[in-house]
């Protein structure tokens, strides 16, 4: 008789980007995981700095990727998604061919210092008041963040349909999850107009599989542009997305 591979376990909260992306990887592979909740920055037991999960991730960030039946476990949100994509085959994601792969891990390593500052510069400000970044960081971010997206616009999505060409990719969940955060129906932290090429593709991933259940906790916070909101409207916000996760992988079966 043969057992039922344990589920993989995610480490972290919808509410982060990073995680976001491979949450939602998740549910469109329809791969049965377990949310494992872990607060970014907290020493306290379930955070992220709290010495149990720094042995999992010395870096202290979320997410984490841990393999109960192998013990394997992996930190950063982008070799995590290779690594699910690799040892599961999922090309459709992540092509096999050398060159179109190549494309994708362009777009991967490039998010980093660049789109990735949307975070920094315009949704940190607002939901993490404790790191307390500095004017002169957050004006720096916005800046970077701004001129990324305007590469996007006039080179990559105006040559393909896609961020890495004709199909979507890791590269497009990985791109979303920091621009998409800030569309009016979510923060609404920013104006997209300029952007013809990212609105179409903004278009383009709302109807990709699971979109609104990868995105019910910032549906369930809301537009976020004119106050701050508070700690319980985060944590809330966090919890009606994690019950949402969980009601969809126990739809697996
Ligand atoms: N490059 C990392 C970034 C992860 C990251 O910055 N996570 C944040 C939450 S969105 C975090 O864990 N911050 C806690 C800390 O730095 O102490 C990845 O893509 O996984």
């Amino acid at each position: 008789m043969s057992s039922r591979p344990e589920p993989l376990l995610l480490h972290g909260i919808p509410f982060s980007q990073p995680v976001r992306a491979v949450m939602w990887l998740l549910l469109y592979k329809r791969m049965p995981f377990e949310m494992v909740p872990v607060n970014p920055g907290s020493k306290s037991e379930s955070g992220s700095r709290n010495p149990a999960y720094l042995a999992k991730n010395p870096g202290g960030t979320i997410p984490t990727l841990e393999e109960p039946d192998s013990g394997f476990v992996l930190g950063e949100a982008h070799a995590i998604m290779c690594y699910l994509a690799n040892r599961h085959g999922w090309t459709d994601v992540y092509p096999s061919d050398p060159k179109q792969r190549a494309r994708v891990d362009w777009y991967l390593h490039y998010h980093h210092r660049n789109l990735r500052e949307a975070s920094i510069g315009l949704v940190a400000p607002r939901i993490r008041k404790d790191l307390a970044i500095p004017e002169a960081t957050q004006q720096s971010a916005i800046g970077t963040f701004t001129r990324a997206l305007r590469a996007l616009d006039t080179g990559w999505l105006a040559q393909s349909a896609w961020l890495a060409g004709e199909q979507l990719s890791l590269a497009d969940f990985a791109a979303y999850v920091e621009i998409g955060q800030l569309q009016p129906e979510f923060t609404n932290l920013h104006d997209f107009e300029p952007f013809p090429n990212v609105r179409r593709w903004l278009g383009q991933m709302k109807q990709v599989d699971r979109h609104d259940d990868a995105h019910a906790c910032l549906g369930a916070l809301g537009d976020i542009s004119r106050d701050a909101p508070s700690m319980d409207a985060i944590r809330d916000a966090n919890v009606r997305g994690l019950a949402v996760v969980r009601q969809r992988v126990a739809e697996f079966g």
